[in-house]
């Protein structure tokens, strides 16, 4: 049975097609630099978002047209693998990422819940042996259910924290029997609302037991996996304890986790920490944290999560610069945390959502590899701190001056000379590859 009996396989067609269902820029085989566009990008479809998101918001019931919604329960599940695969055939996207709740529904126990992801796993195992697509990360829901309103393993409750651990437990199993090249932690309700009635040291202290043990049960059970933690600073929860890369890499040096851990970095979230997406991944790239990226784009007019399909070219060449200044993502990829708009209701948008996704982050690539061939920014940058490369610049980087030289030095300057940041002539340049990149092609 076909789901998306209309859509063919999408293609690359150039950026000169008028065909809503072909790909402009993403050019799969294309070589950027040694690599392949398919190799550098390894996108990902996020489960949650297209196959169980129904659309609905805080003013309106489910809309979205699905056709594997004529079934409920166990069955809708594996209608929804049927769905996916066809997907991810027709798509051509080499990874996919789901939670366990995605995937299999909840059962009355957890040990329903166990059996129903245990079927459900097997399925998807075996549609994995005729696919192309793997899986790229997976993760479990500890924050929908209302036991986990206080939290999962930072709740004040010591039985959340176990049925918590449970599920990763479980998780990193169902992660293992599946080839998942990646673990997430997202925090979820992992946070708090007011301090009036909250022990902060005793949560933050659970959350580090809680990922040494995750970490100690993945080497128990031989899952070769790289462990992910996606910052969010608000939402659901006031205050996430995960609030960016900055608090999460100082919390994860606390509690001596740094070595097992990287970021998996998403763009809307780092604008509602008030960062630009450029700078949570140079912040997790110059600590050698970077790990893998969800990939969207927040509203500018609008402070909460929008999950949006990325489509800002400007965006997704800084993003690129900093993935390709990173060596590439490694393990990790572009997954696309993101939702169609409420209006795009049908289907086929399911589609013309990811190529505009894709699409944009294959700009993004080619600007950002010609910037870097360029070395544009480089550059600017040898420009910028030239000062540090002789001189006095010279004896602070190589630390061979203190507080006294310093003195000396400073007390005999007669003037300070300060140069031009030249940020409109950098801005122009940018745009000006921008457009060059799609002129030639
Ligand atoms: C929530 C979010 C999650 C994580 C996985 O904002 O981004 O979907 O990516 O739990
Ligand atoms: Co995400």
């Amino acid at each position: 049975m076909s789901y998306f009996a209309n859509v063919d396989k999408i293609k690359y067609e150039g950026p000169t097609s008028t065909n809503p269902l072909a790909f402009k820029y993403y050019n799969p085989d294309e070589k950027i630099g040694n690599k392949t566009m398919e190799d550098i990008l390894r996108f990902g479809v996020a489960y949650w978002h297209t196959f169980t998101e129904d659309l609905s918001d805080p003013f309106g019931v489910g809309i979205a047209i699905r056709p594997w919604d004529k079934y409920t329960g166990m069955d809708r599940a594996k209608a929804r693998v049927e769905a996916a695969f066809e997907f991810f055939e027709k798509l051509n996207v080499p990874y996919f990422c789901f939670h366990d709740v995605d995937i299999a529904p909840e059962g009355s126990t957890l040990r329903e819940s166990n059996k129903n992801l245990d079927t459900i796993v097997a399925m998807i195992k075996d549609y994995m042996k005729d696919s192309k697509t793997e899986l790229l990360w997976n993760t479990v829901n500890s924050f929908t259910h209302p036991r986990f309103v206080h939290g999962a393993a930072s709740s004040n409750n010591a039985d959340v924290f176990a049925y918590a651990a449970a599920k990763v437990k479980k998780g990193l199993e169902v992660g293992k029997e599946l080839g998942a090249e990646n673990y997430v932690f997202w925090g979820g309700r992992e946070g708090y609302e007011t301090l009036l009635n909250t022990d902060m040291k005793l949560e933050l202290d659970n959350l580090g037991r809680f990922f040494h043990m995750a970490v100690d049960y993945a080497k128990e059970i031989d899952f070769d996996t790289q462990f992910l933690i996606e910052p969010k600073p608000k939402e659901p929860t006031t205050h996430q304890y995960d609030f960016d890369v900055a608090s999460g890499y100082a919390f994860l040096q606390n509690y001596d986790l740094q070595e097992n851990f990287k970021f998996n970095i998403e763009a809307n979230h780092a604008t509602l920490a008030g960062h630009t997406f450029e700078h949570e991944l140079y912040y997790a790239r110059i600590h050698g944290m970077l790990g893998s990226v969800d990939a969207n784009q927040g509203h500018p007019l609008l402070g909460w999560d929008t999950d949006e399909f990325p489509t800002d070219l400007y965006t997704t060449t800084l993003a690129m610069y900093e993935i390709l200044k990173n060596g590439g993502l490694g393990r990790g990829g572009l997954n696309f945390d993101a939702k169609v708009r409420r209006g795009s209701f049908e289907p086929v948008d399911l589609f013309e959502a990811h190529i505009a996704g894709m699409d944009s982050f294959a700009v993004g690539l080619k600007v950002a590899q010609k910037l870097i061939d360029d070395k544009v920014l480089e550059s600017v940058l040898e420009d910028r701190y030239k000062s540090y490369s002789e001189g006095i610049g010279l004896d602070i980087v190589e630390g061979k001056t203190d507080f006294h030289k310093l003195e000396e030095y400073a007390l005999e300057l007669s003037e300070i000379k300060n140069e031009s940041g030249k940020l409109e002539r950098i801005k122009s340049t940018i745009n000006q590859y921008l457009l060059n990149a799609m002129v030639n092609k």
